[in-house]
C-alpha cells in the first residue's frame, strides 16, 4: 500500500506530470506513487476540498513543485509550464466533488467540472502535451439499472442525477473526443487517507471509524444496495496505465473507460466484512433510504482491461484487512 511501503527512491527526473487535486484523497495518493516512480510532479491545488495534510508525505520531496491556484484561472497551465517546460503529461482531478454542493450551486459546478476542464485541455493541447487523463465519475451514468454498466450507456439522453454527474459527462466527452485524452469513470474509490468526517466522503471510510469506536454501523435502507468499491491504488495504477506510464502496460487510445472491479458489494456484505475485520461487535443498526441514492452499481470494466493491462489487484476483503490494521 502506498502509504506504508518503503522503497528506495530512484533518480527524479525532470518535472513532467502535473497533477490538479494534488491535496485531495485521490490526487495525493497518485503524486505519491508518480515520485516512488521516479517522475517529477507538478501539483496544483486551492484547498476548497483538499488539505495540506494529504501531502506531508511528499512536499519536501525535490522531485514536487507545488502551486496554490484555482483550475479557474487562465491560462493557468501556460504560466506553470513557463517554470517547468518539461511538462508532458497532465491528469486533472481537481473538481467540486460534492454531489449534494453541487445540488445547489449548480452554474458554479458547471464552471469548474465542466468549462474550466475545457479550459485545461485545450491548453494542454495547445502547448504539446502527449496525454490529458480526467478523473469522469459512475455519476455519469445516472440511475442506470443495466448491470454490468457499459461506457456507452450514457448518452445525451441519460438523465445525470446532479449537476456534479452532468458536468462530469460532458467534460469526459470533450476529454475522449481530444486526440490527448482519456477519462476514467471511476466507481467507488475507498483507501487510507479518506476523510471520514465528512459525511460525503463515502460509506467504507465512515463504516471504519465507526467500526474504530465499537459504534453500531448504521446502513441506510435494507442494505441490499451495491456499490463497485474499487481501492485507491487499484485507481492509481489506471492513471498511469492511462497516460501510458505504467511499465509495459499497454496505453489506451483517447476515449472514456470504467474503472472498477466488475464485482458489486452490497453494503450488508461490506458491514459484515468490516466487522470481521475490525472487531466490532455491536449490531447493524437500520435508517431510512438516503433519499436519492441509486440501488445498484457495478462497472463493466471490459474495455480497459482488453486494451491495456491493467486488472484490479486489491479485492474488497484485502482492502478493508490493511485499512482496520492502519
Ligand atoms: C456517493 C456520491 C458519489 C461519491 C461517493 C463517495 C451521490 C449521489 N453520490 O455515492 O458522488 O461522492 O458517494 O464514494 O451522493 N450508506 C450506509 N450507511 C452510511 C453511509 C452510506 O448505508 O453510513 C449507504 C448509502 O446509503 C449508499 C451506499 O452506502 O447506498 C454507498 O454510499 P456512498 O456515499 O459511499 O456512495 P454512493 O455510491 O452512494
Amino acid at each position: 500500500m502506498i502509504r506504508s511501503r518503503e522503497r528506495s527512491m530512484p533518480a527524479i527526473s525532470a518535472m513532467n506530470c502535473l497533477v490538479t487535486g494534488a491535496a485531495g484523497f485521490v490526487g495525493s495518493h497518485l503524486v505519491d506513487e508518480l515520485l516512488q516512480r521516479g517522475f517529477g510532479v507538478v501539483g496544483v491545488d486551492n484547498f476548497f476540498s483538499g488539505n495540506r495534510g494529504n501531502m506531508s508525505a511528499f512536499i519536501d520531496n525535490p522531485g514536487f513543485s507545488f502551486f496554490e491556484r484555482s483550475i479557474a484561472e487562465n491560462d493557468l497551465i501556460s504560466k506553470i509550464k513557463t517554470q517547468h517546460p518539461s511538462l508532458q503529461h497532465c491528469f486533472h482531478l481537481a473538481a467540486i466533488v460534492s454531489v449534494p454542493y453541487s445540488l445547489n450551486h449548480e452554474s458554479e459546478t458547471l464552471a469548474i467540472n465542466y468549462r474550466a476542464t475545457v479550459a485545461l485541455l485545450r491548453d494542454a493541447q495547445r502547448l504539446g502535451f502527449s496525454s490529458f487523463v480526467f478523473a469522469g465519475s459512475a455519476a455519469e451514468y445516472g440511475n442506470e439499472t443495466r448491470l454490468p454498466i457499459r461506457e456507452e450507456y450514457a448518452g445525451n439522453q441519460t438523465r445525470q442525477l446532479s449537476p456534479y454527474g452532468r458536468a462530469k459527462y460532458l467534460a469526459s466527452g470533450e476529454v475522449a473526443a481530444s486526440a490527448i485524452g482519456v477519462a476514467l469513470r471511476f466507481f467507488n474509490i475507498y483507501g487510507p487517507g479518506q476523510d471520514p468526517d465528512n459525511p460525503y466522503s463515502g460509506v467504507i471510510s465512515r463504516f471504519l471509524q465507526m467500526a474504530g469506536q465499537n459504534l453500531p454501523l448504521t446502513i441506510h435502507g435494507n442494505g441490499r444496495q451495491t456499490r463497485d468499491f474499487i481501492h485507491v491504488t487499484d485507481a492509481v495504477r489506471a492513471y498511469l496505465t492511462a497516460a501510458g506510464l505504467d511499465g509495459g502496460a499497454k496505453r489506451p487510445p483517447a476515449g472514456c473507460y470504467n474503472i472498477g472491479t466488475g464485482e458489486g458489494t452490497s453494503i450488508r456484505q461490506l458491514a459484515r466484512i468490516i466487522r470481521n475485520a475490525s472487531g466490532n461487535s455491536q449490531p447493524v443498526e437500520f435508517h431510512p433510504a438516503r433519499p436519492g441514492d441509486i440501488l445498484y452499481s457495478r462497472a463493466d470494466i471490459r474495455r480497459f482491461t482488453a486494451i491495456t493491462q491493467w486488472s484490479p489487484q486489491v479485492t474488497i476483503e484485502k482492502g478493508i484487512a490493511f485499512m482496520s490494521r492502519h
